[in-house]
């Protein structure tokens, strides 16, 4: 008989972990599990999931290596029922627990499943809090209600006040609380980026990038770029990388795209962050440390200081709170299936070519790709939120539902109303021209707003604006485009519409080439 069998999930392998806190080696067992259903409930790209398998190997060998008893279930355990339910209840039958312990899960749908767990197994499951947040869900409500914190930037002053990050005397360092001003500046010609640290994969992650080859051939993505950190010693390299190589520019550039680049000068440290080998906490200190020690522009530090204690914390409070209901909504009742080009990259518009490359190769596309390109489009377009959903979520290595969801449903997709985000994040082509080379190897013509090169995401954005009067015509921070919208004569409105119609109806072909005829050539 064991003492308590504590289930550790794939996103949650922290040391720190209020599941491990009181851990008796002598009596508790570790259970953890590989299970295809958490790899096919959306079809994960396969850097993904040899991403999570590996971390998670690694991270039972690091607690057997600490004298704790891990019980480990492989992918091809050939009795592997391939569910956390069904893997617990045989692990229960091993064992003969006196009770499970599990720390809340990031998903609801997981949140689901452990509800049932006590009644269906017959013994008994304390779920304890996820401590690896600055602000616990029950602070989050608490400071929702109060009204003044409902949007971001007010939930992320009151964050810098709790914990202190960049204050002064109950001031905001250097006198403003926001830099973004700052922020925005496209990457000059023959502008070096720095090299990026990447981590070759060692053999546990062979291993597993085999398995995935064989177990989920059919899965978006490619394997051989493989470079995330897989172990906490990686991962605090690549946090070092980050604060030495490149955060003293990541406030300049951060908006910034450019063709063949992947990373700029951005952290890559939410897959790390997000499975729980790095600490939300050791990450903001690490760049309040290095704005102390004058390695770091202000800029730089406070922009990417609220990433995480403003934006991260502030989608994870909102999921918390607001689920399930969130993600029900549909405000601009938009409805069509995302196009194919979104998973094979087949398609004119260079921009989402190359996002979409760069999302095959690594798993990764940084935020205003996400947000401004392929966000940006499914919104103009209309696509059905879910839709959108499941693709951020089956596709980039960082993707949970708690941080993925918010992003999209809200940010991205504006399907709840407005309660991320006070205004859509819709931009034409002049956007995507000031912040990237995209436009300039494009076969569309950016500046064209109708005929046959013009470029989709201008007609679609000022459609975009047509069909949603009713609900962004008095939004007082969209008053500048309803303004330049209403410039245009009736002909040239009625120009627009019909280009947005006649591309939206043939979309799901490249761009109007029926199938039969398609040719590389075409797209
Ligand atoms: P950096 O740009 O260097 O930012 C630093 C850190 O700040 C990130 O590691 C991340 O932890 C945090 N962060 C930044 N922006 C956000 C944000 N909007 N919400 C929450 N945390 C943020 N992030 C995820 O971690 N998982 C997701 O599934 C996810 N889905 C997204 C979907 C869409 C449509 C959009 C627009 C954004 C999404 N983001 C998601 C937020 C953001 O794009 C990623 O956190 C970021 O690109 C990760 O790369 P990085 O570590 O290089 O981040
Ligand atoms: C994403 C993922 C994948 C692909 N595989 C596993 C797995 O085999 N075992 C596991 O414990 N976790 C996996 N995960 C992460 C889970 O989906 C994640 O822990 C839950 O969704 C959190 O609620
Ligand atoms: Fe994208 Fe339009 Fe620019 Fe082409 S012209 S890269 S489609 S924004």
């Amino acid at each position: 008989m064991t003492g308590r069998l504590i289930f550790v999930l794939g996103d949650q392998l922290s040391r720190g972990l209020s599941a491990l806190a009181d851990i008796d080696p002598s009596q508790d067992v570790v259970l953890m599990v590989e299970v295809r259903e958490e790899g096919t409930y959306v079809p994960h790209h396969k850097q993904k999931i040899a991403f999570l398998l590996s971390a998670m190997r690694h991270f039972a060998d690091d607690l057997r290596a600490e004298g704790l008893r891990v019980d480990y279930v492989r992918l091809d355990d050939p009795d592997n029922t391939h569910s956390f339910t069904g893997e617990l209840a045989r692990a229960v039958a091993r064992h003969k627990p006196q009770s499970v312990i599990v720390t809340r899960p990031g998903e609801w749908r997981v949140g689901v499943m452990v509800a049932t767990w006590s009644e269906l197994l017959g013994v008994s499951v304390a779920m304890r809090e996820d401590t690896r947040f600055f602000c616990s869900v029950e602070d989050f409500a608490a400071l929702t209600a109060r009204g003044k914190t409902k949007r971001m930037e007010n939930f992320y002053r009151e964050m810098r006040r709790r914990t202190g990050f960049l204050m002064a005397a109950g001031k905001p360092i250097g006198g403003k609380w926001n830099y973004d001003a700052e922020n925005r500046k496209a990457l000059p010609k023959g502008h070096k980026l720095p090299k990026r640290k990447r981590f070759a994969p060692d053999a546990i992650t062979r291993d597993v990038m085999a398995l995935v080859e064989a177990q989920f051939p059919d899965h978006f993505g490619d394997l051989a770029r493989f470079g995330w950190p897989v172990t906490r010693a990686e991962a605090l390299q690549a946090l070092d990388d980050f604060i030495t190589h490149a955060l003293p520019q990541f406030g300049d550039w951060q908006d910034a795209m450019k063709t063949g680049e992947n990373f700029l000068y951005h952290a890559l440290l939410s897959p790390a962050l997000n499975v729980g080998l790095l600490t939300a906490a050791e990450v903001c200190e690490a760049a309040e440390a290095a704005y102390e020690a004058g390695h770091v522009p202000l800029n730089a530090a406070e922009g990417f200081i609220r990433q995480i204690l403003g934006w991260r914390e502030f989608v994870r409070g909102l999921y918390w709170t607001e689920m399930p209901a969130y993600g029900q909504t549909n405000a601009l009742k938009a409805t069509r299936p995302l196009p194919e080009f979104y998973w094979s990259g087949q398609t004119k518009m260079h921009c989402i070519a190359e996002v979409v490359r760069g999302t095959r190769q690594n798993a990764y596309a940084h935020h205003i790709q996400r947000l401004m390109v392929t966000g940006n489009f499914a919104l103009l377009a209309g696509i059905a939120p879910a839709e959108i959903e499941a693709w951020y979520l089956a596709v980039y290595a960082d993707a949970f539902d708690w941080v993925e969801l918010p992003n999209t449903h809200g940010m991205v997709a504006h399907a709840d109303g407005g309660r991320l985000g006070s205004k859509p994040y819709a931009a034409s082509a002049a956007y995507i021209g000031r912040m990237s080379d995209y436009c300039r190897g494009c076969r569309y013509d950016a500046k064209a707003r109708t005929g046959a090169n013009a470029c989709p995401f201008n007609y679609l954005y000022w459609n975009f604006l047509i069909a949603h009067r009713d609900t962004f015509g008095a939004n007082p921070r969209m008053a500048l485009p309803y303004k330049a919208l209403d410039r245009f004569d009736k002909a040239e409105q009625a120009a627009i519409r019909a280009a947005a119609e006649d591309f939206l109806a043939k979309m799901h072909t490249p761009e109007g080439v029926p199938p039969a005829q398609m040719s590389l050539g075409d797209w």
